[in-house]
């Protein structure tokens, strides 16, 4: 039998409403209507002087119900009547928090007379990072109780705050040891020996301050530079703003009107999409959820250069010792050194003390010896990105790792299920393709073989969720999921350098779309000899298309040395770090062109570069959906939100691609295959994507 999501007990004279909605009591209409229930029917009863409000389970209400925001539910039972509800009861109502009291959640304990929490609860209003503000009086509650600009701050970042500082700030009026239920039945009892007033959140003043018009003003300068175009900041400022100079029912209705704004906006429709996609990442189809995974609690790995030593900092900052091995002394001296060095820096910015540098080198061992590997888990390769150099490590690697230790591989394009042959116990082997730097970037590509075990792949999921990572599981194929999308983007950005495009007005165009970074100035950043080893290998395996122009800007440039910033040149000049447009990269590419008998323009629109790099990009995707290299569009979205600088208020390539329409995308491929005479086969769109489209379908339907 279906146990009631909220339940009203009494404990002598009080009363006790419980909240049991697993798993993180989300405010669903059937917990808001049980709330209204529950609390209408406390008004009357005059055998209850008090009323505890308390949740089940691992956390306090995380929320509205995020699910819920498309739905026609949305508005039945709006958590505003459920607030005015408890606000209004005439008898003191107690919150009793611990967990993470989020959004609407802090919304409810708002609208609660007094709060108390245990020592861990975190607290804070998300909304934002949804593309929303807080619907159900954040903006008008939270400024009464805590001042306006400790408010916003609060509202504008998303960020939760700790128990201790909620209660500096007036947020939470006790913290309370053991059982935070007890607690807060003591507190009540407490409260009514004294008479203490029923404090209506509503009703507390926001003193007059000639200082909130700067205040406002600042805010509002501060959302123009950082908000990249955010929606939603602005109406949060808006809002709080109202609780300033309205009365409470007036900035309600405000925030009200607002909040649909928002939730009726592409960006937050994007940024919901993006929040359960990543949560979806970790179901694998036919994984049995129960499996027994063997336990990690020592990695080892080979390779101390840049890539290996980030690698090992995800362990260390997750208190998991490392055994770093390097062929030659001094390099793994150099390497530990830069671990230190990255720690040291971290510290002299206050973010962890030198005890903890000391603390985190001490889990690190460096070895010169494969045998130190023997008691390892899992043992990660983070060699030169060359096969034969990788098959002698795994080689090694099947070896010297005990029966039942995971080998995993960091290569970023070559064949694992060829590599874990080559360790001679392919059921080991896995791909955990880390994103430089890897002690920073979210993203964890984790590469299925084709013999990878279920326990190894669950295990490696548990793993990457354990050192906070976003691990998406893509299936054997050059580039994997991220950087085979990435070839076709490329292609086409330097196609159009080549047709007369310059790679400003190229980064430009795909920055104002929202990328973090333009493919040129990535380029630059990334190595571009970097990229053209990879070609330089691609075409040895004869794995290029048969067209001699292909990515010829990259490989050209990198022959003549230019390789980015490090080497002060590559598709720009630097100044520094500052992108300097350099005409020799003109000339480099007229020469080019007239080489490949390309036809120059004086004249690209930014919407034809737009097309040109985001259309094969979502094309590939598309592929790798059909061949089930990745397991949902979702998957693809967070691959490119995580890894590569996609904007998070367009969902990623194929929610944004859903948005755009699929027949539009079928159509404007069709033109390009038209305008670029294709001969190679470049714009074909891929069948899933054709099928869709015909279908009026989206990917998200697939
Ligand atoms: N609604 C619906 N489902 C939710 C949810 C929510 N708010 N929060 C979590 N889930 C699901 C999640 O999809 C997953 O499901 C499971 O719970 C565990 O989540 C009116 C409008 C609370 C810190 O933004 O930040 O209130 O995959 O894997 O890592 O003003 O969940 O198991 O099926 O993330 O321990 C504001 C969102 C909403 C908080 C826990 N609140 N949640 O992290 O578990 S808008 C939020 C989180 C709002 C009001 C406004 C995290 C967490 P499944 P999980 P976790």
């Amino acid at each position: 039998m279906n146990h009631p999501v909220v339940s009203v007990a009494r404990r002598g004279d009080l009363a006790v409403v419980t909240i049991d909605s697993p798993p993180v009591n989300a405010l669903s209409v059937n917990v808001r209507k049980g709330l209204l229930t529950a609390f209408n029917g406390l008004v009357g009863d005059a055998g209850v002087a008090g009323v505890v409000l308390a949740c089940a389970g691992r956390t306090f209400v995380a929320g509205s119900d995020i699910a819920e925001f498309d739905s026609p539910v949305f508005d039945e039972s709006d958590l505003n009547d459920v607030c005015a509800a408890i606000e209004s009861l005439g008898k003191p109502v107690v919150c009793a928090l611990h967990g993470t009291t989020l959004g609407g959640g802090l919304e409810l304990a708002m609208a609660c007379h007094y709060r108390v929490a245990a020592p861990n609860t975190r607290l804070g209003l998300p909304e934002v990072t949804l593309g929303l503000l807080p619907g159900a009086g954040g903006t008008q509650r939270l400024p009464r109780l805590i001042g306006v600009a400790d408010a916003l701050e609060i509202i504008l970042s998303g960020s939760p705050v700790s128990a201790d500082k909620a209660q500096r700030l007036g947020l939470v009026d006790a913290i309370v040891d053991g059982d935070v239920l007890d607690q807060a039945l003591h507190f009540t009892r407490a409260l009514i020996a004294r008479q203490a007033p029923c404090r209506k959140t509503s009703e507390i003043a926001i003193a007059p301050d000639g200082g909130l018009t700067t205040l406002f003003a600042g805010a509002r300068q501060g959302l123009a530079k950082k908000s990249r175009g955010a929606f939603a900041p602005a109406k949060i400022v808006d809002c709080v703003e109202a609780a300033v100079n309205l009365p409470f029912a007036e900035g309600l209705a405000v925030e009200r009107r607002m909040f649909v704004e928002c939730m009726h906006s592409p960006q937050s429709a994007a940024l919901r999409h993006a929040f359960f996609a990543e949560r979806e990442t970790g179901k694998i189809p036919g994984l049995d959820k129960n499996l027994a995974l063997p336990a990690i609690g020592r990695v080892g790995i080979v390779g101390a250069g840049t890539m290996g030593g980030g690698i090992a900092m995800n362990f260390l900052n997750a208190g998991i010792p490392v055994v770093l091995l390097e062929v030659a002394a001094d390099a793994l001296a150099r390497g530990l050194a830069n671990i230190r060095k990255h720690y040291e820096a971290t510290a002299s910015k206050g973010r962890m003390t030198l005890e903890e540098v000391d603390q985190r080198m001490a889990l690190c061992r460096g070895s010169l010896d494969y045998a130190d590997f023997g008691d390892c888990d899992l043992v990660i390769e983070a060699v030169f990105e060359n096969m034969d150099i990788k098959k002698a490590v795994l080689a090694r690697l099947g070896e010297v790792c005990r029966p039942g230790a995971i080998i995993a591989t960091n290569t970023s394009s070559l064949d694992v299920d060829e590599l874990a042959l080559a360790s001679g116990r392919p059921a080991d082997v896995v791909g955990m393709h880390f994103f430089s730097p890897a002690n920073v970037m979210r993203l964890l590509e984790v590469v299925r073989g084709r013999e990878t075990a279920p326990a190894v792949l669950a295990a490696v999921l548990a793993l990457a969720r354990k050192i906070r990572k976003v691990a998406v599981v893509s299936g054997v194929c050059f580039g994997f999921i991220g950087n085979r999308m990435l070839e076709g983007y490329l292609r086409e950005s330097e196609f159009l350098l080549m047709e007369g495009a310059t790679p400003s007005q190229i980064d430009r165009v795909l920055e104002s779309f929202g990328m973090a970074m333009g493919p040129c100035r990535m380029m630059d950043m990334a190595g571009i000899d970097v990229g053209a080893k990879v070609l330089g290998e691609r075409a040895k395996e004869g794995t290029l298309p048969a067209d001699p122009s292909y990515r010829m800007p990259c490989r050209t440039l990198a022959e003549l040395g230019r390789h980015g910033q490090k080497t002060g040149a590559g598709y720009y000049r630097y100044d520094g770090r500052t992108p300097v447009h350099d005409p020799e990269v003109d000339r480099i590419m007229a020469e080019l062109a007239s080489r490949f008998g390309i036809a120059r323009r004086q004249e690209i629109s930014d919407e034809e570069i737009f097309e040109r790099c985001f259309y094969p990009l979502v094309n590939e995707g598309a592929r790798i959906l059909e061949e089930g290299i990745a397991y949902r569009a979702g998957d693809i979205d967070i691959v490119w939100l995580n890894g590569y600088g996609f904007p998070s208020v367009k969902g990623g390539p194929m929610h944004a691609a859903d948005v755009i329409g699929l027949p539009r995308v079928v159509a404007r491929l069709g033109h390009y295959a038209e305008q670029c005479k294709d001969r190679h086969d470049y714009w074909r769109a891929a069948d899933l994507l054709s099928r869709l489209a015909a279908g009026g379908h989206r990917f998200a339907d697939a």
